[in-house]
């Protein structure tokens, strides 16, 4: 239905595919709003150089120049922030790819299918790219994540992006791909979010999809299983799936999608017993099994509720319902949505409701390409829609821990973070907070932007401990005024959970047995909000350090807060002095927050048994080279796992926490100190590795501003620590 070759300026790629022209991309920062544009125009080219910034994201020379050789850590520091400043977009922030996840083009590209909107040509070229690079180059199948094993979820969903695209189904590689799929004993074996979205496209039958029912919206608050207690993004993706499930919404049958339902499966389509495949999983698939309450409650809904029970009135109340939180949802973001999984959906949602034409309907097509990213393998969907306020924090607070926060040189960078903290600060609560379940957000920073303006509580807290690094530590413009940051503290406050922890985006509201309804598959621990440690520590240290500046503020209470909170970090620590990292990989990635959060309180290698312990897990870990890595494998499995080569994300992550704990013995850090050193490109910038971040125990996402500013914070940290030796 689409024109999928663009005009003209094409070559062809080493895989022998169509490619744009890369020095026509550009990257436009709004306010924060990152989107690329296409310059098919050459006036519009010329009018619009490319930046560094372009250039670097996309992967074409930066040429940017060679510095002095770094033989002390702070040379090498201000390397890299020399490299990294270049960077920096016009609103203040830095920006990235966010990859990782194989399963968000696919809802992307799904939705503009079946909502008939015209995917641009430039898009289309790009994407076809990104998956043929992301094809797993033996077996020809996708994963969960780039790096995982290929599964059902990531071959199926993914081969039917492809076609979607324009490829042919006699391409050699989905061939292969098919081949694959079909070993595995065709789609019907996916997971049931595989199963969902091909029942939208009209590739597969309704009835393969185990129920989800929006009755469950109609629950009263008090049932300890009502949706509003869920994780946020289950119950935000519930909340789409639902109205569309019970709808039935099914994009007409058409000559493509009449293909590709041949193509899915081991026989052919008519012959196939849907019905009896709803439970159905591949072995490959199911990181989480459904659990044998989760199968009855099926069952009690397919056999019984559905065909014999289900009053028409109570399916239409509970289908407005729904309907009314999707619309509130929508506009709570400006229909930018929480993240890139429930966006899509609300925009099906929204065409089946209001109409192809409808306001809601344009205005999410514009807000879908806040979520893509061009790189130099072509076109993906980022996890978020950026990552902007979280690595503007840690850049500032790099810069801010090396001691350069003082230097001219860099004031006027600095200055512009600053501008873009007091930006995307979070003022008001939603309209009708209470109605539709959101958090108490005033005075917090979102993981974004404050379009998508959803409080996180360790944003919250690096965006403080930033903010107030730049305004009181070091004379920065008072551009955040106290009662702002008292308004961020007070968010903080009131999100600690009973078990002194915190979670993420909300306070915990229901009973972690909920886990049990968990009917993804291919994720864990998704159905409430948990404490996390990194949370929880990020949180304590940014209160530390507010109290510092404002003993007088609320001082009873943020004590008692944080000794509970203290208290929740001690008990979970594991026997061998580490904690389980959950946002970052992964055991490396949580002793730099919970062993930073012990020393904010007074507790160091010294003064206390839990430091010391955490000090020596790392120390246990530390390879051959002096650096560390940990495969994504120890999020999986809940054990550490070597990678096989050392990381110098981890191994800065390590350094800073052997410092930040005062390990007394500079040896083993010297090491990785100098490993990082070993690794700097001559320009100052480090080079991509392994993948750094993780969500839901099983799926990675890419980080890929940590390679950066994580060493520039331990190569300052040392020098400061230890003083600017050569170490080279
Ligand atoms: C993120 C990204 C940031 C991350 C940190 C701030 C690092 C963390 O400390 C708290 C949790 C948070 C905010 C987080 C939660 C889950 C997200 C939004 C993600 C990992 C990015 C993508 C992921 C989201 C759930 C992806 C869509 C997939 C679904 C299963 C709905």
């Amino acid at each position: 239905p689409w024109r999928t070759e663009a005009q003209g300026h094409l070559t062809v790629d080493e895989n022998g595919d169509p490619k744009t022209d890369y020095s026509r991309w550009r990257l436009k920062d709004d306010h924060g709003r990152q989107t690329w544009h296409y310059l098919e125009i050459d006036e519009e080219n010329d009018a619009w150089p490319q930046t560094v910034a372009d250039k670097y994201h996309l992967g074409l020379p930066t040429d940017l120049p060679d510095l002095p050789e770094a033989t002390t850590p702070l040379q090498a520091a201000e390397n890299g922030l020399s490299f990294f400043s270049h960077l920096q977009l016009e609103p203040g922030n830095w920006a990235c790819e966010y990859g990782g996840p194989m399963f968000l083009l696919p809802g992307i590209i799904i939705t503009y299918y079946v909502t008939n909107t015209p995917i641009p040509p430039e898009y289309a070229i790009e994407i076809r790219r990104y998956l043929f690079h992301r094809q797993h180059p033996v077996d020809g199948g996708w994963g969960l994540h780039i790096e995982a094993h290929s599964s059902v979820f990531g071959t199926a969903m993914n081969y039917v992006t492809l076609r979607l695209l324009g490829v042919s189904e006699e391409d050699a590689r989905m061939v292969k791909a098919r081949g694959l799929l079909h070993g595995f004993g065709g789609a019907i074996y996916g997971p049931h979010w595989a199963k969902f979205w091909l029942s939208v496209l009209g590739v597969m039958d309704w009835d393969c999809v185990n129920p989800v029912p929006p009755e469950l919206w109609l629950l009263p608050d008090w049932v300890p299983f009502a949706p509003w207690r869920w994780w946020i993004h289950m119950r935000q993706v519930f909340l789409p799936m639902s109205y569309l499930w019970s709808k039935k919404f099914t994009h007409p049958l058409d000559p493509l999608t009449k293909q590709i339902r041949e193509e899915l499966y081991t026989q052919p389509y008519d012959s196939i017993d849907f019905a009896a495949h709803r439970s159905s999983i591949s072995d490959t698939d199911n990181y989480y099994p459904k659990t044998w309450i989760l199968n009855t409650a099926n069952w009690f809904l397919v056999k019984l509720w559905n065909p014999y029970i289900r009053p028409s009135f109570v399916t239409k109340r509970a289908e407005d319902w729904t309907w009314e939180l999707i619309r509130m949802e929508d506009e709570n973001t400006d229909y930018a949505g929480l993240g890139p999984v429930n966006n899509p959906m609300n925009m099906v949602a929204c065409y089946l409701h209001d109409g192809p034409d409808s306001y809601s309907v344009r205005r999410h097509r514009e807000r879908l390409n806040d979520y893509m990213w061009v790189k130099h393998e072509g076109m993906l969907a980022n996890g978020t829609n950026g990552v902007q306020i979280w690595d503007t924090a840690f850049i500032t607070q790099a810069i801010v821990v090396a001691g350069f926060a003082d230097d001219p040189k860099w004031r006027p960078m600095l200055t512009k973070a600053l501008e873009f903290f007091d930006d995307h600060q979070i003022r008001e609560n939603v309209p009708d907070q209470e109605k539709c379940y959101r958090q108490h957000r005033k005075g917090a920073w979102p993981f974004s932007t404050k379009t998508q303006g959803y409080v996180v509580t360790d944003c919250t807290a690096e965006g403080l401990r930033s903010t107030i690094q730049l305004q009181e530590m070091h004379g920065y413009p008072r551009m955040i005024s106290a009662d702002r940051l008292k308004d961020a503290v007070d968010c903080l406050l009131i999100m600690q959970n009973p078990s002194g922890g915190f979670s993420e985006y909300e306070n915990a509201r229901g009973s972690e047995k909920l886990e049990m309804l968990n009917a993804a598959e291919v994720f864990g621990g998704i159905m409430v909000s948990h404490d996390y440690p990194e949370c929880t520590t990020a949180t304590v240290t940014a209160l530390s350090l507010f109290s510092k500046f404002y003993p007088d503020y609320r001082s009873d209470e943020i004590q008692a807060v944080k000794e509970k909170a203290v208290r929740y970090i001690k008990r979970v620590q594991r026997a061998d002095g580490s904690w389980y990292g959950s946002w970052g990989i992964c055991f490396t990635y949580a002793a730099l927050f919970a062993l930073e959060s012990l020393t904010s309180i007074g507790e160091t290698y010294a003064t206390s048994d839990y430091s010391r312990r955490g000090c020596e897990f790392l120390l246990s870990k530390q390879k051959e080279d002096g650096g560390w890595g940990e495969s994504y494998l120890s999020s999986e499995r809940h054990v550490y796992v070597q990678h096989q080569n050392s990381q110098v994300v981890q191994t800065a992550w390590a350094c800073l926490a052997l410092m930040e704990a005062e390990y007394p013995n500079k040896e083993p850090i010297r090491k990785g100190i100098k490993l990082i050193m070993s690794r700097q490109q001559a320009n100052g910038e480090w080079l991509q590795e392994a993948i750094e971040g993780v969500f839901n125990q099983s799926c990675m996402i890419s980080y890929p501003n940590y390679k950066l500013y994580w060493p520039i914070r331990a190569l300052g940290l040392y020098a400061k620590t230890f003083g600017n030796e050569d170490i080279f």
